[in-house]
């Protein structure tokens, strides 16, 4: 079960002057657990995601409440239903509970069928008209109601992510004295792209009801900022402050991390060492190339498997000796693009297989599907290049995953200019991925790479990950909203 934070844990990390604070209470659109159904009943388990696995550490260390949406239960029956969101209360986890339709169009239509391709530059994924933001307004007041229930003076809330854009200003709106802060885990967009929202200004003045409001790089904030003065007129100060309405809001960059001890510790456990070991007996001469994703068109999956495709053409000694394997977890499954972005992708697997695969010999595997932590684990171990080729990613933890995992220093990250985490990892092999031909030579460069040099490139990569950690990042955003005076 997760989400069950200690009740015990004293105060909030690096509050000020030793000031106690009250709790820490989460808001984002999915509670971190999803339902299993079995023959026995249903139980609650860890749901994967980049934010859902970065918070859980901080939920088990601060004395947290996290409010969100427990996915749907309408297929359950009431007995069961009921005792599922019991044990959610025991474990400090709120569920706001959606109707079938406010799924639709909050979740699906609005967030991913809007505001997802919006924050990723895709207008070509757009709908050619878009109802439903009196039903995302609804939603965002929805939560509004279930943070207020449980606020108490010196408690601080922290909002996350693109569905809840509107909440920071609804909540404003009812708890004038609140600590508030906001962070946005995926890109914000050029403002030439934002603003074809007809409700840019709304949503804007939304996130303008935090206190803090972090983005993972300076170039999002740049967006935000050159959004801010068009629409409204503000500049930002030399202390990365904007006053609005009488307020002073922050606008900070708080890149975040990964749980790389915890990643690297269960990467060099014994079974996992032995399922790396069984993976190399198994394919003793040839390398792996690896990409971990969901399954959602940001992600450049396409794009990647026509760059291999170029590998097994311009570098034929490759042909038989690399074998790339492409894991991808079914997501959002009922919005349209994503369904033919799954027929896309496997029409290309089919086709280049079918291409160049010899009768002892397939180039590409591709598993429609997530994956346990023990496998998860052992490919990031055992790839000998990991391949990271988002076209737009608000930070990318699968790349920082792969550093922390790699105790023995050696394996290359290929990594898109476009994901976030290329601010930081720079001794990653940087690539364009719209350029299908460059990520072919980055892969034949990668493959052909001597051992100091990827060792060299690995080392500097953990050290990075593994100092600027999910702990740290918590730990920025949470001082710089603690420090927020009353
Ligand atoms: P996501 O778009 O979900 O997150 P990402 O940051 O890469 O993307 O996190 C994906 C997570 O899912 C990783 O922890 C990975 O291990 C896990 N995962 C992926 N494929 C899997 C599989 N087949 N089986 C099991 N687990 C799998 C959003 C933004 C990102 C941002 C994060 C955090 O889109 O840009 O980095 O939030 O802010």
């Amino acid at each position: 079960m997760i989400g069950t934070p200690a009740r015990s844990t004293p105060a909030l990390p690096g509050v000020p002057d030793g000031r106690r604070t009250g709790r820490l209470i989460i808001v984002s659109n999915r509670l971190p657990v999803t339902i299993a159904t079995s023959g026995d009943g249903a139980a609650w388990k860890p749901s994967s995601g980049g934010l859902a696995s970065g918070l859980r550490g901080v939920a088990r260390e601060l004395d947290t409440i996290w409010i969100g949406w427990p996915g749907d239960l309408s297929d359950l029956d009431d007995a069961t239903s009921g005792a599922l969101l019991g044990e959610l209360a025991d474990s400090r986890t709120i569920p706001v509970r959606l109707t079938r339709h406010e799924v639709e169009v909050f979740y699906e239509d609005v967030s991913n069928g809007v505001l997802w391709p919006i924050c990723h530059d895709r207008l070509d994924q757009l709908p050619l008209r878009t109802d439903g933001w009196d039903v995302y307004e609804r939603v965002n007041q929805r939560f509004a109601d279930a943070v207020a229930n449980v606020w108490q003076p010196g408690d601080l809330i922290w909002i996350h992510d693109y569905h809840l854009l509107r909440l920071p200003a609804l909540l404003r709106a009812r708890l004038p004295q609140a600590q508030i802060g906001f962070f946005l885990h995926i890109p914000f967009p050029n403002p030439e792209i934002f603003f074809t929202l007809p409700v840019r200004q709304q949503l804007v003045e939304g996130m303008l009801g935090a206190d803090v409001i972090g983005f993972h790089t300076r170039r999002y904030r740049g967006h935000f900022t050159a959004a801010l003065r068009r629409l409204l007129g503000l500049e930002m100060d030399a202390d990365a402050h904007v006053r609005f309405q009488g307020r002073r809001i922050a606008l900070g960059i708080f890149p975040m991390g990964i749980d790389s001890a915890g990643f690297a510790e269960r990467a060099a456990s014994r079974t996992v060492s032995s399922a790396v070991l069984d993976m190399r007996r198994h394919a003793p001469h040839e390398r792996l190339v690896l990409g971990i994703d969901r399954l959602d068109y940001s992600k450049g999956i396409s794009r990647r498997l026509l760059s291999f495709q170029r590998l097994l053409v311009q570098h034929p000694e490759w042909v038989g000796r690399v074998r790339f394997l492409q894991l991808a977890v079914p997501s959002r499954g009922n919005v349209r693009a994503y369904r033919k972005l799954r027929d896309e992708v496997e029409r290309l697997v089919s086709r280049i297989n079918g291409e160049f695969a010899t009768p002892s010999w397939t180039p590409i595997r591709y598993m429609h599907r997530s994956v346990n932590d023990e496998t998860l684990l052992s490919l990031y171990r055992s790839a000998d290049v990991m391949l990271v080729t988002p076209l737009r990613d608000g930070m990318n933890l699968v790349a920082k995953e792969f550093a922390a995992c790699r105790c023995d220093e050696d394996g290359v990250l290929i990594l898109s200019e476009f994901a976030g985490a290329a601010d930081q990892m720079t001794d990653a092999l940087v690539v364009n991925p719209y350029d299908v031909d460059g990520v072919g030579d980055a892969l034949h460069l990668a493959l052909s790479m001597d051992g100091p040099e990827r060792r060299r490139r690995m080392r500097r990569l953990r050290e990075h990950v593994m100092e600027h950690n999910v702990h740290r990042w918590a730990t920025d955003f949470v001082q710089a909203l603690a420090g927020v005076p009353r």
